[in-house]
């Protein structure tokens, strides 16, 4: 199907994955050079992670985006030691990484609780100083939000990743008809009846030259940096996204969508992979689907008759395939069951490396 008129120029949403804000530790308080007292400390800011905050909701009520805090009380006869400032927490959601605007990282905040000190406050007047207090802090950092999930969802716009997310998921993504209907990431949660959840992060889709910022999925592959595993999925009858581009098959596709995580970075196309090959009720899929096996399990008989550029330096080794049908409900079961098998053979895999690296490091200190 050709894509003649998109409306890409809706709004982009009201998602925000980054966020430069200003922070300021409180000043010291004045000491008292006469009684010898000291000026309480001024308050640190810190960045607190919580759970169920978007950077949205702290940009909303924080529009100014800086977060000073308190400055220490003065050294005075009743308190001699003045009161420390007070602290300023900034609630932030998981999966924040902290950079300095000269881009050091500071830390991450992965868990509930988590907190990073960023503006330390100055100290108050007290003998070195003179009694005179010191300023706090102060610098700009950056907020950049990378969704922490078990499972991303890579793929052309599209190929039904939303669909799918619908279907194994309690999530209610929209859907339509036209690419780019994702634009922004949408978190699901799969249920298993053991009461094991997995959450699956659904991407808006990717395109040709997405790692050279085409489209709009660039943006958003930082947010598959994070997940454990990948679930590409791709549309059993192929992609084409206007009449001024090339149709491409589903082999491609996959092709394509390895040489853009690739490029973004090495690491990404390393992780343990699953494909969903959608759309399995379309007429002729079968033929297509038995094509695109063999394809897979000997791409280099295939590669030769791909253009030269469409070919990634590494071929994905897929831990399992999926046929699967959005609409009539195919595959979806099992598609649940290798997602939950995938997931619990990785931690299994950690575990035992885990488990390893204790007993090297039991033996070589018992040496
Ligand atoms: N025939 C058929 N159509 C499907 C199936 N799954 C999804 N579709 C249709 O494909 C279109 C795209 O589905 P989406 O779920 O929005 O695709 P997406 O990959 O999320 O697309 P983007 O968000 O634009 O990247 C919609 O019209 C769906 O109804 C399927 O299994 N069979
Ligand atoms: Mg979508």
């Amino acid at each position: 199907m050709v894509w003649g008129s998109r409306p890409l120029l809706r709004k982009y949403g009201n998602f925000i994955d980054d966020l430069r804000i200003y922070v300021k530790g409180g000043t010291g308080g004045m000491g008292y050079p006469r009684l010898g007292g000291e000026g309480g400390r001024g308050g640190d800011v810190w960045l607190v992670a919580k759970e169920k905050i978007t950077l949205k909701r702290t940009k909303d009520r924080f529009p100014q985006k800086r977060f000073v805090a308190g400055a220490g009380a003065n050294s005075s006869v009743p308190a001699l030691k003045g009161e420390k400032g007070t602290d300023c927490e900034v609630d932030v959601p998981l999966g924040i990484s902290v950079t300095s605007c000269d881009g050091k990282q500071i830390g991450e905040l992965n868990k509930a609780g988590e907190r990073i000190l960023v503006a330390r406050g100055g100290i108050g007047g007290c003998l070195v100083t003179n009694f005179l207090p010191l300023k706090g802090q102060i610098q700009t950092v950056h907020l950049d939000l990378k969704l922490i999930a078990d499972v991303g969802l890579v793929g052309f716009p599209n190929a039904g990743k939303s669909s799918l997310l619908s279907k194994i998921s309690l999530a209610k993504p929209q859907i339509a008809d036209y690419p780019f209907t994702t634009l922004k990431p949408e978190l699901g949660k799969i249920m298993y009846p053991d009461y094991k959840q997995v959450s699956v992060a659904d991407l808006p889709g990717l395109i040709e030259g997405a790692h050279a910022n085409k489209g709009m999925g660039h943006k958003f592959l930082k947010h598959v940096e994070r997940t454990k595993q990948l679930l590409f999925v791709v549309d059993i009858s192929g992609f084409r996204l206007s009449s001024k581009t090339r149709f491409r098959t589903a082999f491609e596709t996959i092709l394509l969508l390895t040489q853009e995580l690739e490029l973004y970075k090495e690491e990404l196309w390393t992780k343990p992979a699953l494909l969903a090959v959608n759309k399995m009720d379309l007429p002729n899929a079968q033929e297509s689907l038995n094509e695109l096996t063999k394809q897979l399990q000997n791409p280099q008989d295939s590669l030769h008759l791909v253009e030269k550029e469409l070919i990634p330096q590494n071929i994905i080794n897929f831990k399992d395939i999926i046929p699967v049908s959005a609409h009539t409900g195919e595959g979806i079961e099992e598609l649940k069951t290798c997602i939950r098998q995938s997931l619990d053979e990785e931690a299994e895999k950690e575990n035992e490396e885990y488990q390893k690296e204790k007993l090297r490091i039991l033996q070589t200190s018992e040496v």
